[in-house]
């Protein structure tokens, strides 16, 4: 078996990009499900920027969660219910300041995390959204089912934009930064990748600061996408108008 190492593999790690002065620690949290070929490269760049590094595990049966340990992460395994759930059990779990988002297939590139969690640092966000439009995606447009996965996903963006008077561009992407706190007092409730926009709209909804910035996506580096839009498409659009218009955000 020829494994691919994803194409940011060889940049520098440079954890002396995020600034430590406020003492604010970093919990980076690899949802991951069978991704054991991508796996080892995603956890050796992140864990150099993480003060904490937790794998949430979907039950995978491929050696992926020695490979979690082998790499110094603290593997919890999700309830199987979904990317949402587990995400949701990694914020239960974590305990550093400002929680940061990684998927494990290598289409994230953990070298990101410095420009993720600088406006958390700084104090002028308290959460932060990678955005594929404004940093390019290899494979956002290539296939008809890429492209009608854009097309949804722009739709969905340009309801949360003109419902909330924002000017987003990617409500869809798996890497972000959040602060601890904010993440918890969102009360996230999706089991799925649906957790995404609720995430984004919560904040939005509840008054936080939410700002974008530009982040590749890089192809997965090995395997093959799990996404099947005719499996997900009516929870995307249930989710998105529950949140947008059903939800009431309780006082803060
Ligand atoms: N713990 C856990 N992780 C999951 C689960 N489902 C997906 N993941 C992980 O979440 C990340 C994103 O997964 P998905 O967006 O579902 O799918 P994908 O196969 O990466 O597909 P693309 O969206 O095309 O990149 C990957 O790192 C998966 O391994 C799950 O049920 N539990
Ligand atoms: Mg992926």
């Amino acid at each position: 078996m020829t494994i691919q190492l994803p194409q940011w593999y060889h940049r520098p790690v440079r954890p002396d990009r995020i600034d430590r002065s406020r003492g604010q620690t970093v919990s980076v949290i690899v949802p991951t499900r069978n991704e054991a070929p991508n796996l080892l490269p995603v956890l050796v760049a992140a864990r150099a920027y993480a003060d904490e590094l937790l794998v949430i595990d979907g039950h995978s049966t491929d050696g992926t969660r020695e490979i979690a340990v082998a790499c110094g992460a603290r593997v919890i395994l999700d309830d199987g219910r979904g990317k949402g759930a587990a995400i949701r059990r990694g914020i239960a779990e974590a305990r550093g300041d400002i929680l940061v988002f990684v998927d494990a297939d290598g289409s994230h590139d953990p070298h990101d995390i410095p420009a993720l969690v600088a406006p958390i640092v700084a104090g002028e966000a308290d959460h932060v959204s990678g955005s594929r439009m404004l940093g390019g995606s290899d494979e956002l447009h290539a296939t008809l089912h890429q492209f009608v996965r854009l097309f949804g996903s722009q739709v969905i963006t340009l309801s949360i934009n003109y419902t909330q008077n924002v000017r987003l561009t990617d409500c869809q992407n798996g890497l972000r930064a959040i602060r601890r706190e904010v993440a918890a007092a969102l009360g996230l409730a999706e089991n799925i990748t649906t957790i995404e926009q609720e995430m984004i709209i919560k904040t939005l909804r509840l008054g936080y600061r939410l700002v974008e910035v530009a982040t590749h996506e890089y192809r997965r580096a090995n395997g093959e996408s799990n996404f099947r839009v005719i499996d997900v498409w009516h929870r995307y659009l249930w989710s998105l108008f529950y949140y947008l218009f059903v939800w009431r955000p309780r006082a803060k």
